[in-house]
């Protein structure tokens, strides 16, 4: 059994895409979800940075590892993608160059997409102060991002060839993540058709349903106490 510290967000989806798809290909790694709220602050309880010292979720405790041994646990969304993608022998290619090529789109959402269209939605969305440079910048650097998707994507069915594989899990949810700022996506044609390919899969509308099931209040403005967790996460260290 898998423990998924969970929570309904763009790094929180990648981990259930694989899951639920897991499942939809006869590989199913058996989990439960352990919700942590992360605008009540459950990221920063003693016990879940144990295993998760970023204060940040996704993460997972494997109970029943491949070696038999004591449970794994496993924090950054791209590290636990790739172990249950190992574990399971799926979505990860099938010979050195195709891992590759998962492996390098995969860090580039980590690298890249993710933390840029992060910043484009605090700026855009969160931030109390509008700060057009900063807008700018971040727009800017998710528009370069998706101009380099889509060149991927005019010539490939998914970004790491001809199979869907987990750097396609990692990116997915960071599409146009952020409702209240959505992005004009038709200078990218071939994302769009990749976007509408992938959410077609049942899988992936197990896993997106989850969404409001986990969180009711998902998509609602953020309340002072929400603000305070996510973006008030103390001093650094000195
Ligand atoms: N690099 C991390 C980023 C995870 C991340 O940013 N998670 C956000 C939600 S999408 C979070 O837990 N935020 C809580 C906080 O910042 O306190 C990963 O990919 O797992």
């Amino acid at each position: 059994m898998i423990d998924l510290y969970y929570w309904p967000t763009p790094n929180g989806h990648k981990i259930t895409l694989l899951l639920e798809e897991l499942a939809e290909a006869g590989a199913k790694l058996d989990y439960r979800i352990v919700p942590v709220n992360i605008g009540k602050g459950d990221q920063f309880k003693p016990e879940y940075l144990a295993f998760s010292p970023n204060n940040k979720m996704p993460a997972i405790i494997d109970h029943a590892p491949a070696d038999g041994g004591e449970p794994i646990s496993v924090f950054e969304s791209g590290a636990i993608l790739l172990y249950l993608a190992n574990k399971a022998g799926r979505f990860f290619g099938t010979d050195t160059r195709q891992k590759v090529a998962v492996n390098q789109w995969l860090m580039w959402q980590m690298g890249g997409l993710g933390p840029m269209s992060g910043q484009y939605g605090h700026f855009t969305v969160y931030a109390p102060e509008k700060i057009p440079y900063a807008i700018d910048r971040y727009t800017r650097e998710v528009q370069r991002l998706l101009g380099v998707l889509d060149t991927q994507l005019a010539t490939h069915a998914y970004v790491a060839g001809d199979d869907y594989s987990i750097a396609d899990m990692a990116i997915h949810p960071w599409i146009n993540a952020y409702d209240k700022a959505p992005l004009d996506l038709s200078p990218y044609p071939h994302v769009l058709r990749w976007q509408a390919d992938i959410a077609a899969r049942p899988a992936v509308q197990r896993a997106y349903a989850l969404k409001t099931q986990v969180n009711p209040d998902a998509g609602k403005p953020l309340t002072d106490e929400e603000r305070r967790h996510l973006f008030g996460q103390g001093a650094p260290k000195s």
